[in-house]
């Protein structure tokens, strides 16, 4: 009941932390990037989770402040860590569809890339397809607009939602993410099976690379593997971090 109030506050007092999920090359098993994920220190009931606290943010509007905040740690972070040493990664960050279409987010693109010096091609958004499904000639311009700056986009939670083919033919999406919930059961369920290997198989016919999430058990991953699906991301490899940790994590690359 009182979510909307704290969350104000927590908005005003920065009261967020961004985890920090590996993400690795299926092939080699190379880190080869992140996704932030936030978490929110409430003073009293201890960490909430983003499934909690986010759909209350955008229903109330505080998702652009939260979002422009995620955005800007995310680059901040990068910057620290190029600093300190370690390895170019790419950062993934979750961008809500309210977000998406806030006027204001590709000049705010612009403002943190010039400010921290980040390079090209080391962000990724991760939309998912209902962000797709408003407006389409809106969408795309402003995909593209963002793009330019050298922001690629990944598609979150595929297989969950339309699912329509004609959004990865008809929008600039770079990344398909398959939704862990058709990872789970493989390779022993025959339908996710089929349906993970159909993704991959038609994801790199439109030139597009494919995350698969979830990836708990080695068994997934040599399934993968044999698929020649792109980048892991799951618990086998690692479990969301707090950017210390993380840090820890990338310190042998260096
Ligand atoms: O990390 P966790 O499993 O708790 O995340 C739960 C959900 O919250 C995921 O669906 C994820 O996409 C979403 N989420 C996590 N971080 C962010 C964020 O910074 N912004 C938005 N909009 N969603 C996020
Ligand atoms: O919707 P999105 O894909 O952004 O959700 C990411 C969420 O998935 C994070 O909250 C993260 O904690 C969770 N997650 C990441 N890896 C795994 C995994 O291997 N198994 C399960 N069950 N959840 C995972
Ligand atoms: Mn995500
Ligand atoms: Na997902």
């Amino acid at each position: 009941v009182h979510l909307e109030a704290d969350l104000r506050m927590a908005v005003e007092q920065r009261a967020f932390e961004l985890h920090y999920q590996p993400i690795v090359d299926c092939a080699s098993g190379a880190l080869v990037g992140a996704e932030a994920l936030i978490r929110w220190k409430h003073p009293e009931r201890g960490m909430i989770s983003p499934l909690e606290f986010i759909p209350v943010a955008e229903e109330c509007g505080l998702i652009v402040p939260i979002g422009e905040w995620v955005l800007r740690e995310v680059v901040r972070q990068r910057r620290d860590w190029l600093a300190r040493g370690h390895p170019p990664l790419r950062l993934t960050l979750n961008v809500s569809g309210v977000q998406f279409r806030e006027a204001g987010l590709p000049e705010l693109v612009r403002t943190l890339l010039a400010e921290f010096g980040t390079a090209r091609s080391s962000l990724v958004f991760e939309i998912t397809e209902s962000v797709l499904m408003g407006g389409s000639e809106n969408v795309e311009a402003r995909m593209c607009d963002i793009k330019e700056q050298g922001i690629c986009f990944a598609l979150d939670d595929f297989g969950t939602g339309f699912s329509s083919l004609s959004y990865l033919k008809r929008f600039p999406v770079d990344i398909v993410k398959i939704d862990r919930s058709f990872v789970r059961d493989c390779p022993d369920d025959r339908n996710d099976a089929t349906l993970v290997e159909a993704i991959i198989n038609m994801a790199h016919s439109l030139g597009l690379r494919v995350t698969a999430e979830g990836v708990e058990s080695a068994e997934q991953r040599e399934f993968l593997r044999a698929l020649g699906c792109d980048y892991l991301q799951g618990y086998l490899i690692g479990k969301p971090l707090a950017a210390d940790a993380f840090e820890a994590l990338m310190a042998p690359l260096r």
